[in-house]
């Protein structure tokens, strides 16, 4: 990883700029960035997982510490308040020594409370940018989050520095070993919970430490979305398998789907091969220039033509389908988002650095990316096929009923549906694939 040390100077010079840029701007003097707070469970002692506030971890790959602390101006060393408690309970953590550790005036903090002694004593031109708005306000602080602040580093977070892009590679890695693992493990005819289990193991995660709650479906489950429901035992028959999981490097997330067909043939394979090239095909469509929402709209209409190719859908041609909605009963969601510190990562309806929102097209309100597609900037591209009974039966409710072939919907309902999903970084003159780049078919 000397390779990550060698880009961490540029790394924090880029941030460094956008700060300096906007607290002169919205005349600050400063950014006072919290890593957040442990949450506590109602009437408990036991806390919640701890999740980083993702405008800290943008400056450090510290990602397990609550109340640590940046004060930041863009032109003085970025200082670093770093909780290190005396504690007998817990692992505390080391003092900083990472490659990152000499970009930043270290303090260590033994206790929360103590936190003020470190901070300026003058907090009028400094922002609040954290979670915790009650601490802000105690400590003094008037100014939370302001929304011009936060819009420009959310715009800007989209371009991604080679220190970034590298962490996002070695996500992609990390998930590429836990995919191929819990694809043998899905030949092997292992349950849900065991299928998850060797994709944990193969990326070194514990359930809390991947980027989102992993989805491992199988057959009809595959309909659901957002499964996270993991059947203990095996299914009587595996017939389909769909996986969508990531993993986490410094902060980074890698968010990938693949589905799989047991009996690697019959017409659900078919349709897992076709739209295994329409997914492909979009990915290679990631032209810097154009705006995220064209894909997603040709991504309908391949979807309708994959319709018509599979006889579901009968006596429409694809402008008759498209005009009619019909392929949102089939792919419901969006064809992807920016990817970054967060699975979604901010600024994907930012059509410029003050915010100003640009709406996902008429009729397609679950697409999370609007924006122009540009250099540095990291998309997935995840269209999807699905049979859903809930949407079907909507579907049934209106005159498009007929149009519908119904014995082909009931013949591919055991498996559930189909999404692929790949992480690509968008660069000047090329795309970059990383996830097929590790040979994940
Ligand atoms: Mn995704």
């Amino acid at each position: 990883m000397e390779q990550l040390a060698n880009l961490y100077a540029e790394h924090i010079a880029t941030l460094q700029q956008r700060t300096k840029t906007i607290i002169e701007r919205e005349n600050l003097d400063g950014l006072v960035i919290h890593s957040g707070q442990a949450k506590r469970q109602f009437l408990d002692d036991m806390y919640y997982p701890f999740k980083v506030n993702p405008q800290f971890k943008a400056w450090l790959p510290v990602i397990d510490n609550p109340h640590c602390w940046l004060v930041v101006n863009g032109t003085d060393k970025p200082k670093l308040i770093f909780y290190r408690p005396v504690d007998f309970w817990h692992k505390v953590p080391d003092e900083p020594s990472d490659f990152w550790a000499d970009y930043f005036d270290i303090q260590l903090l033994l206790q929360p409370d103590q936190v003020e002694q470190f901070l300026p004593y003058d907090k009028a031109s400094l922002a609040y940018i954290g979670e915790y708005l009650e601490v802000a306000q105690a400590l003094g602080f008037t100014q939370m989050n302001p929304e011009p602040v936060m819009n420009y580093l959310h715009f800007h977070r989209a371009y991604k520095t080679s220190y970034e892009l590298t962490c996002l590679r070695e996500a992609n890695r990390l998930a590429v070993l836990g995919h191929k693992a819990a694809r043998d493990a899905f030949y092997a005819k292992e349950s849900e919970y065991g299928i998850q289990q060797a994709y944990l193991q193969a990326t070194e995660h514990m359930e809390n430490d991947t980027p989102y709650g992993n989805i491992v479906a199988l057959n009809e489950n595959c309909a659901i979305l957002h499964y996270t429901h993991f059947e203990r035992r095996a299914p009587q028959q595996h017939v389909s398998f769909l996986i969508d999981a990531g993993a986490n490097f410094n902060g980074y997330a890698s968010d990938i789907t693949r589905t799989y067909d047991f009996a690697r043939k019959g017409e659900f394979a078919e349709l897992i091969k076709v739209m295994n090239t329409h997914q492909i095909e979009l990915g290679q469509a990631l032209q810097p220039g154009k705006l995220y929402g064209e894909l997603h709209l040709d991504c309908h209409k391949r979807v309708a033509q994959v319709l018509i190719d599979f006889d579901i859908v009968r006596g429409l041609s694809v402008e008759g389908i498209l005009e009619q909605g019909i392929t949102s009963t089939f792919f419901p969601h969006g064809l992807g988002h920016h990817l970054g510190l967060q699975v979604h990562d901010m600024g994907g309806f930012m059509a410029d650095e003050l915010g100003t929102h640009q709406a996902p097209p008429e009729g397609h309100p679950f697409l999370r990316c609007t924006r122009k597609i540009e250099a540095n900037q990291v998309f997935t591209i995840e269209p999807g096929l699905y049979f859903i009974d809930s949407l079907l039966g909507d579907l049934a409710q209106t005159d498009n009923k007929q149009y519908v072939n119904w014995d082909k919907v009931d013949a591919f309902k055991p498996f559930g549906g189909i999404r692929i999903e790949d992480n690509i970084i968008v660069h000047d003159d090329h795309l970059e694939n990383m996830t097929r780049d590790l040979a994940l078919d």
